[in-house]
């Protein structure tokens, strides 16, 4: 909620506002500080994590960026814009004018896909035809029951995610080429469909070991979408990246900005991390 109540919320008709922050301690400005100025600058980050947290809806995942591409990130998850915007001032400006430079930002909405499969599409093509289950059978129907749980979790997750506080956090901006003969938007639906069936396959096989988060962002910042993927694992990640890179969808059309890597830490080992 905003301190001025004429100023109306600024909410998705469905799904919520992301933001991902990566700043970089300014270590000449914190030496200047006295012990009393650094404890009251952390007091200040923690009581403000803690108010965004326990903002309706809103998470906040908190970060230690591997390798000086940045210091500390956060990830934010809101539904209203305008208390996206006062957060992430806030953020920035919490451990004093000066501590922490902005190194990276991006803003997306947690989205649908119009490529999800369907359960007719997974009765025809996985049941049916890959894995020649008959219709009417018990097997055929358990199957096609555990996949209707799945994608209604799945859904809800794309939506309304939950992030679980797996240690490796990676985070990249990606679009989808628009040259010549590879112009992803002049392809026709079915075909896009199509392709992207393939990429959800090499996708499914990392469940468990990955979560993936894909927020759209177009119109909204420079890329086309923000990929977040959660592991325990790094070579989780590394190997997920690397086996889409075969994946026709990727291969053809993916277009990638910078990576982060990140460590998801509690606030008082993020500080320590970060040397403040
Ligand atoms: O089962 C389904 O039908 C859902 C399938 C699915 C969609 C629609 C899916 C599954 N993704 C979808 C959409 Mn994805 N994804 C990426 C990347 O590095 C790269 O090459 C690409 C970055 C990864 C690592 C990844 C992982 N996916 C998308 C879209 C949006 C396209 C659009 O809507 O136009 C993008 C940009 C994208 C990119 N994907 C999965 C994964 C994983 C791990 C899955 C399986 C999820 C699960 O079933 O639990």
């Amino acid at each position: 909620m905003s301190d001025d109540p004429s100023i109306s919320p600024l909410v998705p008709r469905e799904g919520w506002h992301v933001l991902h922050l990566f700043y970089a301690v300014d270590h000449a400005q914190w030496s200047m500080q006295d012990d009393e100025e650094r404890r009251s600058a952390k007091t200040r980050l923690t009581t403000l994590v803690q108010e965004i947290r326990a903002t309706k809806d809103t998470h906040l995942l908190t970060f230690a960026v591997v390798t000086p591409k940045a210091d500390i990130g956060f990830m934010l998850l809101t539904p209203d814009l305008q208390d996206a915007n006062r957060f992430e001032k806030q953020l920035s400006l919490s451990l004093g004018p000066g501590i922490l430079d902005a190194a990276y930002s991006y803003l997306s909405q947690t989205e649908r896909s119009e490529y999800t499969t369907t359960a007719e599409q997974y009765a025809e093509q996985t049941l049916k035809e890959e894995k020649g289950l008959e219709p009417g059978t018990a097997e055929f129907d358990q199957a096609l029951e555990e996949f209707e749980e799945r994608m209604e979790h799945y859904l809800q997750h794309r939506l309304y995610p939950v992030l679980p506080d797996w240690p490796a956090i990676c985070f990249y901006p990606m679009s989808k080429r628009r040259q010549g003969g590879d112009n992803w938007y002049s392809l026709p639906f079915d075909e896009r469909k199509r392709l992207m069936g393939g990429h959800a396959r090499t996708g499914r096989a990392y469940s468990g070991r990955i979560l993936q988060l894909i927020t759209g962002s177009t119109g909204l910042d420079d890329w086309e979408w923000g990929v977040t993927l959660l592991a325990k694992d790094t070579i989780d990640i590394k190997s997920i990246v690397y086996e889409m890179r075969f994946d026709e969808v990727s291969a053809r059309f993916g277009e990638f900005g910078e990576f982060y890597i990140g460590l998801q830490l509690p606030l008082a080992e993020l500080f320590r991390r970060v040397c403040l």
